[in-house]
């Protein structure tokens, strides 16, 4: 167990101590830190993250931000009504985990918010609704029920709703892990939104939306996906499919009555930003997932249906729109009593590519 101060050179009389003491007076004037007193909390045996394991209800969430949407206007400045989920174990920062933001936002009808654009990665999942359109790097893109959208870093970007009902989303970016390094950068666009049409489809779809078929005049990886939007009827069919072949007896599904896909970059195969992964899950009724950890952190927000999270052994019950957080090492397990549909981003590409992730399955049971 590496903890506790090493017993280093324990002062053996009175002018020994107070010589240390005076040792350890100029290391703090000197901005100085000796290792010995330290190691524990610096090198713990396991994470021992400071986020912690929570859940915000929908019930609570969607009220709140309507409120706001009643108080709080929108545009230049503030730049978008969003209200972040601030982990209760990190200090008051608008954090939901030491890499991950994320928020709900509110836009009511016929509302802009206005164009900018910075170094943050971002995504919206769309819980209920329909009627805005993002417009990203110029390319309005339609915002309904169940869908998933980019905005990768340093496209500018500003949404628009088209209609006279309001619409709030989830929102998830990687400004704690930017703003963490230092590697913020931010400009603001002109005031109005660079395109105000309203089509069905987006330019990156036109362009990027067919099945194993990329643009042979586009060819070539990139880092983010350039698809901007990955509609729920696709996510959907693919579960569904999924399940029926398990169902078939093929090996299609995670687990038994686990169906799960990961949305990814066409260009690489990989994930769609370089700090943030995504992927949907579908548990059939009375099905679980393998208890297990992972370093890195990740947030889930129920779809549909109705079922448990237990994280480090504490059974939350989570419903639609309820968003939950798993902290780094904890251990997690998903079970539903109904069918159970999950959205879930992490944070794995980082840690990936730094080659510190580690995962790992508890068969016995969550402990
Ligand atoms: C941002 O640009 C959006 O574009 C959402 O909707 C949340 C939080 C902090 C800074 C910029 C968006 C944000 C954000």
């Amino acid at each position: 167990m590496a903890s506790g101060p090493i017993p280093a050179a324990a002062p053996s009389s009175p002018a020994a101590e107070k010589e240390l003491a005076e040792l350890y007076a100029k290391f703090g004037a000197a901005h100085m830190i000796p290792l010995w007193t330290q190691l524990g909390e610096l090198m713990p045996d396991e994470p021992a993250p400071r986020a912690r394991p929570h859940v915000w209800r929908w019930s609570e969430l969607y009220p709140l931000a309507q409120r706001a949407g009643d108080l709080v206007p929108v545009g230049r400045g503030g730049e978008r009504r969003a209200i972040a989920l601030a982990n209760p174990g990190l200090d008051g920062m608008p954090f939901v985990t030491p890499t991950l933001w994320a928020a709900i936002q509110y836009l009511g009808p016929h509302e802009v918010a206005p164009e900018h654009r910075h170094t943050q990665n971002a995504f919206r999942f769309v819980l209920e609704g329909e009627g805005v359109w993002t417009v990203v790097n110029n390319d309005p893109v339609a915002m309904r029920r169940g869908d998933f959208l980019l905005t990768p870093g340093w496209n500018f970007h500003g949404h628009q709703n088209a209609t006279s009902e309001p619409m709030a989303w989830l929102d998830g970016l990687d400004i704690p892990f930017v703003y963490g390094n230092d590697l913020s950068f931010f400009e603001y666009g002109p005031d109005g939104l660079s395109d105000t049409s309203t089509p069905e489809r987006s330019r990156a779809e036109r362009l990027w939306a067919h099945p194993g078929l990329q643009p042979v005049a586009l060819l070539g990886s990139r880092p983010s996906s350039p698809l901007a939007a990955y509609r729920w009827e696709h996510t959907d069919r693919a579960l569904v499919e999924q399940l029926a072949l398990e169902a078939e007896g093929h090996q299609a599904t995670v687990e038994p009555g686990h169906a799960a896909v990961r949305f990814s970059n066409p260009t690489t195969g990989g994930d769609v930003l370089p700090t943030i992964r995504a992927d949907f899950h579908r548990l059939l009724p009375g099905a679980a997932t393998t208890p297990q950890r992972e370093v890195g952190s990740s947030v889930w927000q129920v779809f549909t249906g109705r079922g448990t999270a237990v994280i480090n052994g504490v059974e939350h019950p989570v419903e639609h729109g309820d968003v939950f957080v798993v902290p780094s090492w904890a251990s997690y397990e998903i079970r539903a009593e109904v069918g159970l549909d999950l959205f879930r981003f992490t944070d794995a590409p980082i840690f990936e590519a730094l080659h510190q992730y580690r995962q790992l399955t508890l068969r016995g049971g969550t402990s």
